[in-house]
């Protein structure tokens, strides 16, 4: 209930009613609040009192306004490991998530320069590029490149793709993955990406690039991943450098 004589602002009763229908589970994560004008009916305040509560709550990650939609409750997101070698397979069990990967394209090519480069082969020797939806609980999350050299998996087909790719350099092929290298940058989700993971183009989005080795140092992936920037944050454990 709204106080109006109290000393403690409307705005911050609204707050606290709202967080306390979260906290006790009766408004679920993803589920809708009820619309401004609702509020305003309902504790007979000004529109702008719910909307700065509002507003407050969604500064804060608790509540997100979707356009044209409405106000929602902030659905939890997943944490990204940014250190250590995971397979998005890995990284989804770590999260209690159900994995999932569709392939929209499998196709044996010349390499490009760039992925001919990173895996170090010579331009035109023959690399597999596959195209993968990635899912957590059946939504898109990830939309991802890979790259992976012939002469290495001269077997692979697009069954591989299917399920973990990781499983399949390393107790398939008993190639164990020891060492990597990644890059990772801010970016807009172009018009595939976007597609593929039900964005506007031009959302934000984070852009990992990985190359993984072998202890022998032969390199036996290269990866482009667009990462769901409003379904992840990352995470890293540091250490002092002296
Ligand atoms: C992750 C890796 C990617 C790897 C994939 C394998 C990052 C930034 N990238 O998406 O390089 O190819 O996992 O996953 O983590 P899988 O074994 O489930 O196919």
């Amino acid at each position: 209930m709204i106080q109006k004589n109290s000393p403690v602002p409307i705005y911050f009763q609204v707050e606290e009613s709202i967080r306390e229908k979260i906290e006790s589970g009766e408004w679920e994560s993803g589920e809708a609040i009820p619309s401004e004008r609702q509020f305003c009916e309902q504790f007979s305040i000004s529109r702008m009192t719910v909307r700065q509560a509002i507003t407050n709550l969604v500064n804060e990650g608790i509540l997100e306004r979707r356009r044209g939609r409405g106000t929602y409750v902030s659905v939890p997101k997943l944490n990204l490991e940014l250190t250590g070698i995971t397979s998005f397979t890995e990284q989804m069990a770590q999260q209690g998530k159900r994995p999932e990967t569709k392939v929209i394209s499998f196709e044996r090519n010349s390499a490009s320069k760039q992925a001919a480069k990173e895996l170090g082969l010579d331009s035109e020797e023959p690399i597999y590029k596959v195209k993968r939806i990635r899912y957590a609980d059946g939504e898109a999350i990830a939309y991802e490149i890979l790259y992976m050299p012939v002469k290495i998996f001269p077997d692979m087909v697009l069954k591989h793709a299917e399920g973990s790719i990781y499983d399949y350099i390393e107790a398939q092929c008993g190639l164990p993955i020891q060492y990597g290298k990644q890059e990772l940058e801010a970016a807009e989700a172009g018009k595939k990406a976007a597609e593929a993971l039900q964005l506007e183009e031009g959302a934000a989005v984070l852009k990992i690039q990985r190359t993984s080795f072998t202890s022998e140092h032969q390199a036996v992936e290269y990866t482009k991943t667009i990462y769901r920037a409003d379904r992840y944050k990352y995470v890293m454990e540091l250490e002092r450098k002296h």
